[in-house]
């Protein structure tokens, strides 16, 4: 897999890329199977943190239980970190949450539009998908050893070429070709500024401000396939609180989000 790298940019070389920890290195792959796969390799050889892997196609582009992502050459954002927080397995689920957040961060920022989080790992507008991320770990008993966050943005798709019809893209949104080393130069420094925060021990304010910046509040939803309720909020660990037609409220802490109304 070291031969497929094109590229390795060194802290600061993309352009003002000031970053504490993220994008310290940035591996730029033509094509590869996964990003997800090379920063796992990368995080097993003892790599430190803070690591990028990017790639220009994917042939193995992956969403959760195994689900596939499309990653076709040039037409999205396709990348991964490799993170060492000092994390329980269950807190997991924080980064998924952060990364969101921040990506929203970035997306709003780059295009002016409305970005959301859809918990646990997509992005949307208008309830259409831009963008997903993958959280996947080692860890030794409860302890995480590293995180691999993979983040997977449509910038240069047709609407032909998606494979849901509640999917889209950032050229189909703003009409115009989207460079992809500069919509990455954001995400990083907005990654990079949530995840200092967070070793500083601010998740509770992380949480609060993606409160501000969810799809799913007041809407009707089924968790795979099971449990319904009105999605309400997000607890401080980041799982998801419904109401439930009794009254009740349950967190979720994982799952498959389908909107019913
Ligand atoms: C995700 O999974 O949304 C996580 C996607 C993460 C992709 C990144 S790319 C860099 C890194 N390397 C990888 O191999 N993966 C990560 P999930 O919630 O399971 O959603 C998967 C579903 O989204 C699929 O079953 C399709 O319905 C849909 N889908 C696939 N490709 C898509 C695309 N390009 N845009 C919108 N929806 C897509």
């Amino acid at each position: 897999m070291d031969e497929g790298i094109v590229r390795l940019f060194h802290s600061r070389e993309l352009d003002s890329l000031h970053t504490r920890i993220i994008g310290r290195r940035i591996y730029k792959y033509d094509t590869i199977g996964s990003t997800n796969d090379a920063a796992f390799m990368y995080g097993v050889k003892g790599e430190k943190e803070g690591s990028v892997f990017w790639a220009r196609a994917q042939t193995k582009g992956r969403g959760r239980l195994g689900r596939r992502w499309v990653s076709h050459k040039d037409k999205g954002l396709y990348f991964s970190l490799l993170l060492r927080p000092e994390a329980e397995v269950k807190d997991a689920a924080k980064i998924t949450l952060l990364a969101g957040l921040a990506m929203v961060k970035a997306l709003r920022s780059f295009s002016g539009l409305g970005f959301l989080i859809k918990w646990p790992n997509d992005i949307v507008i208008d309830d259409k998908k831009i963008g997903g991320i993958l959280t996947e770990m080692d860890a030794e008993v409860s302890r995480v050893k590293f995180i691999a966050v993979g983040i997977g943005i449509n910038t240069n798709l047709r609407k032909s070429e998606l494979p849901i019809k509640e999917a889209v893209s950032l050229k189909m949104l703003l009409q115009k070709e989207i460079p992809q080393e500069a919509l990455l130069n954001v995400c990083l420094k907005e990654i990079d500024g949530y995840y200092c925060r967070f070793k500083d021990g601010g998740f509770p304010d992380i949480i609060d401000e993606a409160r501000h910046f969810s799809s799913l509040w007041g809407k009707q939803v089924k968790i795979n396939g099971k449990e319904e309720g009105v999605a309400v909020d997000f607890d401080d660990q980041g799982a998801l609180v419904l109401r439930q037609d009794n009254g009740f409220r349950k967190a979720i802490f994982a799952g498959d989000v389908e909107l019913l109304r």
